[in-house]
């Protein structure tokens, strides 16, 4: 997984390797701090939506399925969890534990989310509004797609 800033370049790299920790803007500041994301700026994509897991009881694993079209934004907003990507070829845990910190998972990336500190809050950003149909929830459906080039 490559770190660091997106760039245009980054479009020609393929699934796992689009993903990145992106390091969003920090204004700090004695009355606390503040951190903003701009589509296209920030993001490789305009934002459609935004939505947030909260109330995660311990022990908890969330995802479990992989994205035909939809690329997204997850920040751990507060507390920190783990997550496992997967495009069918490597896999990688990531630990996510600070606001100003970005993941950002493109398509085709199956993604499984689990070790959920108490109290963790993840935002998700998202390309486009819900839509069941864009889902792969079974891996070895996400698998065979994956590995044809889907
Ligand atoms: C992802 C991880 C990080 C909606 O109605 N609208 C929404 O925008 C979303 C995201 C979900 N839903 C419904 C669909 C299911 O009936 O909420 C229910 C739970 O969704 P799901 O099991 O997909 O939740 P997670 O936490 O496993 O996955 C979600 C996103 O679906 C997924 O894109 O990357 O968060």
């Amino acid at each position: 997984m490559n770190t660091g800033v997106w760039s245009p370049s980054s479009d020609s790299l393929k699934h796992i390797e689009r993903c990145r920790m992106i390091d969003l803007p920090r204004i700090n500041d004695p009355r606390g701090n503040l951190t903003f994301v701009e589509s296209g700026e920030h993001i490789p994509f305009g934002i459609e939506r935004a939505y947030y897991l909260y109330d995660i009881p311990g022990g908890a694993e969330r995802g479990g399925h992989a994205h035909k079209e939809l690329e997204q934004l997850i920040i751990a907003i507060s507390g920190s969890f783990d997550i496992i990507l997967d495009d069918g070829y490597r896999q990688e845990r990531l630990h996510l534990n600070r606001s100003y910190y970005g993941l950002y998972v493109g398509n085709m990336v199956w993604r499984e989310m689990d070790n959920f500190s108490s109290g963790s809050v993840c935002l998700v950003l998202a390309s486009t509004l819900y839509d069941e149909s864009d889902y792969y929830r079974d891996y070895d459906e996400f698998l065979q797609a994956a590995r044809r080039g889907a």
